[in-house]
């Protein structure tokens, strides 16, 4: 499929998908994101693929949705055409994926990378959600996701004054799961990518529902929600194949089902 907002290329199990407006710092616009979710729902449903990288260039992983789009639209217009509701193209893909962002990831940007299970920084990334700069504010899910990430405070100060955090300060704040040089991310983003592709795919798409359930509900039910899921992976091929391969001291061969 070729798409003019994005590139999409496979290396063995793991996709990724490099973000591609580069004069608008890879800003998200309708058809940007029309093309994300058409991919990542082909890969979501490819048996070949198992794990995504999102990715955008050195200078932007996105700087935000594309204002230029948004600056003529009426409340009428956002309102009657539910602007931005099928926006959470990330957070609805089954399969594991990771954001690597380097340079600016910004307003929707910044919400884009949320919604992936886990966010691989360079040490040149900048977060961001400055909405509030343009009188508005975040609407894709920032003003919930980051206060998740990073507690009230510090998303509060992002999201009141527009500042930036920088990408050590987004990893002490638990936004990222780890800093790395620029020239390594997407080395780094697919070396994980294909460790987690390597495994049981049930065994990865129950285990991400599953952490996933912790932000929608309480402790004890998640944790039974938890045992729940644990349970039927006992119905699963690979948990055989898992601990057998454990005891005959040899690695598995994961067959996905
Ligand atoms: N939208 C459209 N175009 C953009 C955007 C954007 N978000 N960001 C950058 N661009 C364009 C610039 O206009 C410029 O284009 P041109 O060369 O034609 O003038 C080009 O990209 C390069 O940008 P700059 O020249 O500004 O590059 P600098 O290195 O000087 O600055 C910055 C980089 C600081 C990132 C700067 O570009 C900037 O501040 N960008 C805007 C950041 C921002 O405010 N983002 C939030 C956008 S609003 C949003 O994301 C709302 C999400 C919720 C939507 C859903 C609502 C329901």
């Amino acid at each position: 499929m070729a798409y003019e907002t994005i590139l999409c290329e496979t290396k063995g199990r793991v996709a990724i998908i490099t973000l591609s407006r580069p004069d608008a710092l890879n800003a998200l616009n309708t058809q940007l994101v029309g093309e994300l979710a058409e991919a990542l729902t082909g890969y979501d449903r490819d048996d070949a693929i198992g794990a995504i990288v999102i990715t955008g260039s050195e200078k932007a992983f996105a700087a935000g949705a594309d204002i230029k789009e948004m600056a003529p639209k009426s409340f009428m217009d956002v309102y009657r055409e539910d602007f931005a509701a099928n926006w959470d193209v990330a957070a609805r893909c089954r399969k594991p994926v990771i954001a690597a962002v380097a340079g600016y990831c910004l307003g929707g940007g910044c919400e884009l990378a949320m919604q992936c299970d886990f966010i691989l920084a360079a040490d040149t990334a900048k977060f961001g959600q400055p909405e509030i700069t343009l009188g508005i504010m975040p609407g894709i899910g920032g003003t919930q996701r980051l206060t998740r990430f990073v507690g009230k405070s510090k998303a509060m100060e992002m999201c009141l004054t527009g500042r930036m955090m920088d990408a050590e300060e987004a990893e002490r704040s638990g936004l990222v799961s780890r800093v790395v040089p620029a020239a390594d991310l997407l080395t780094e983003a697919e070396k994980v990518a294909s460790k987690i592709a390597s495994l049981s795919l049930p065994a990865v798409m129950m285990t991400k529902e599953t952490v996933n359930r912790a932000y929608e509900t309480t402790l004890s039910e998640g944790i039974l929600f938890e045992r729940r899921v644990f349970h039927s992976m006992f119905a699963t091929e690979d948990q055989k194949e898992g601990m057998e391969a454990f005891s005959e001291k040899r690695k598995p061969n994961f067959k996905n089902r």
